[in-house]
């Protein structure tokens, strides 16, 4: 029960750091402050390519199977390049592809220099990156050392022996001097961080499930090994890395109980340890600056206060990071991800990007998301699913994404408007975190039913099904038993139906796509809100050199009046998701409009 409860409060508490733009800020900061560096220089408006870029994020075990074993793969990836090519994306990220007994499917690495049996080989790897290159496409790799898979060999050496050579890889807590300090874990049944481990007596440590060992970053060969490893695909020629949990790399390993201006706040402990900006300038040193690439990190637990401390040009770490303030509201505190039943505020979502905005101003450089691997579908959790506002929110809300002052981090699937499957039963569900926290509910005495109810809207696994390529067995995705179900929806929401339909979603982010890449206002220019207050409508303005353009987006199933303060009639509409977009400030259900100056 103890256990439950801590795990509650951290995640409420992760939700809640999140919202805080006053939060302790990081432990031990070199005494060069972010802030004083900040002062001295500008990058927020240096052209960068990956600034410019829209980033498409591919699953790639949902992507595409070639061989007929239900799970996507590479040479799948490969025949749908010139799909790829079409949408007119620039950067495609892939959910990790190294060797890996999937325990968290690919996010629990055994062998970071070589494929994914189920994936393909080397060689698959190198026809894609070579096909994607041909064709004007960067590749983005996942990059996952804050653990590795207890499969490591490291990890096998580490456990072997107290004196082996690989012991201090990973973060071990000898027996005879008692019980570690609680440390609160994301995937274990108990959501215990801590394993015992009898072979030496010990416990090792795991933020994430028993298989995903943490990594002891304080041991330089650590250091070096990860460097070498990202040179290794450097040299391959992949254009950069998403890095995951990044921000916790660096413990306190003296592993103290759990200070106090932290409790109940894990992820916000977890993001602030002492050497996370040392080891992130050694990264760069080593590795990130002796190449023209991108990266960014899953800027988990980091707030506004600490985001330039990873991004800004001067600090020679990151150049990006996603934040999860956003896709952290409208939950219930207290809760495992249940959503409030009242909806999320809108004008809470306006304050949250516009804060984030502010944040990079005038240095580094944001980014913006409302779907990934380990969200639900954008268009079920922030738009509407029902048949008559599917496509017109979804398309709302790509709109959204292609129009704010940040790189999008586009989620494959979202630009056909795909939904959450939202399945009834547990047994349905692949995802380690569900599976395990429903264990941990129904072990404490919670009520399942009501946490089954909230994954329906909430679960990682509704943005995991398979691709909808066409209407065929499996949508077109695989021959064989799929690995995750496919929606139902699949009939009707795929590529094929929808390449043809000059309307459809598809078509509509292939246009917004292009509009971004053809107006630079839309990548550099100022951001200013509009009617904040609006609990309806998204209005803002973008601005530069000159040239104003502003965006109306109606996130209600109603109509919605917007005071901009602008003569809509003297404006060029320049793109809408109506047939005639809105000229008076009146705008239908989920309208979304852009206008020019
Ligand atoms: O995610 C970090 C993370 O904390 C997620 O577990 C997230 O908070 C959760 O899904 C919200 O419900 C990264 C990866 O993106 C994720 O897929 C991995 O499972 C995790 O790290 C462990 O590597």
């Amino acid at each position: 029960m103890r256990n439950l409860l801590l795990a509650f409060v951290s995640f409420a508490a992760m939700l809640c750091s999140a919202m805080c733009q006053n939060s302790t800020p990081a432990m031990n900061q070199p005494a060069t402050s972010a802030a004083t560096a900040r002062d001295a220089n500008t990058d927020g408006n240096a052209r960068k390519w990956w600034k410019e870029a829209v980033v498409y994020q591919i699953y790639p075990r949902s992507f595409k199977d070639s061989d007929g074993d239900g799970i996507g793969d590479l040479k799948g990836i490969i025949s749908k390049l010139d799909y790829l090519k079409s949408l007119g994306i620039d950067v495609i990220w892939l959910n990790p592809i190294y060797g890996s007994p999937n325990d968290d499917n690919g996010y629990d690495i055994s062998d970071y220099q070589a494929i994914m049996k189920e994936f393909g080989t080397m060689q698959d790897f190198d026809d894609l990156l070579k096909g994607m290159h041909a064709r004007g496409l960067k590749l983005v790799m996942d990059l996952v050392v804050n653990h590795s898979s207890d499969e490591h060999e490291w990890f096998k050496q580490s456990r072997s022996s107290r004196d082996n050579p690989y012991r201090n890889y990973y973060h071990w807590w000898p027996a005879e001097k008692g019980k570690p300090a609680h440390r609160w874990s994301f995937f274990d049944v108990n959501a215990d961080a801590w394993k015992f481990d009898e072979k030496t007596n010990s416990y090792y440590l795991h933020y994430f499930s028993q298989k995903q060992p943490d990594l002891n970053w304080e041991n330089p060969k650590v250091r070096e090994e990860v460097f070498f490893m990202m040179r290794f695909w450097f040299d391959k020629g992949v254009d950069g890395f998403r890095m995951d949990v990044i921000p916790f790399i660096s413990k306190d390993t003296s592993f103290p109980p759990l200070p106090a201006e932290y409790h109940g706040d894990y992820i916000r402990y977890y993001a602030s340890g002492p050497y996370t900006h040392d080891y992130l300038r050694a990264m760069n040193k080593e590795a990130l600056s002796k190449y023209d690439v991108m990266s960014v990190a899953e800027g988990i637990g980091v707030t506004t206060a600490d985001a330039l401390d990873y991004v800004a040009a001067d600090r020679h770490e990151l150049n990006m990071l996603y934040h999860f303030e956003g896709v952290s509201l409208g939950y219930l505190p207290n809760s495992h991800k249940i959503p409030d039943p009242k909806g999320y505020s809108l004008v809470e979502f306006k304050n949250i990007y516009s804060k984030w905005d502010a944040a990079f101003a005038s240095k580094g450089w944001g980014t913006i998301y409302l779907g990934n691997h380990d969200q639900p579908r954008m268009t079920t959790r922030w738009g509407n699913d029902a048949p008559q506002w599917r496509e017109l929110s979804s398309k709302m809300l790509t709109t959204f994404l292609l129009t704010m002052r940040a790189t999008p981090y586009y989620y494959a699937g979202d630009e056909l408007g795909m939904t959450n499957i939202k399945f009834d039963r547990i047994e349905d569900y692949q995802d380690i975190e569900t599976r395990n926290w429903y264990q941990l509910e129904k072990t404490s005495g919670q009520d399942v039913q009501k946490f089954l109810e909230a994954a329906r809207i909430t679960a990682r696994d509704n943005g995991r099904t398979p691709f909808q390529w066409d209407r065929t067995t499996n949508a077109g995705f695989t021959t064989g038993k799929p690995w995750l179900k496919v929606n139902p929806n699949s009939t009707s929401v795929n590529v094929a139906s929808e390449e043809g339909d000059p309307n459809s979603c598809l078509n509509y982010f292939r246009t917004m796509v292009r509009l971004r890449k053809n107006n630079p206002v839309l990548i550099y220019g100022k951001y200013t809100l509009l009617d904040k207050d609006n609990p309806d409508v998204y209005a803002y303005t973008r601005e530069l050199d000159g040239k104003k353009v502003l965006v109306l987006l109606n996130f209600k199933d109603k109509s919605a009046s917007v005071a901009t303060g602008h003569d809509l009639s003297k404006a060029k509409t320049l793109l809408g998701n109506y047939p005639a977009p809105s000229t008076n400030g009146k705008l239908r259900p989920y309208e979304a409009a852009i206008y020019e100056w």
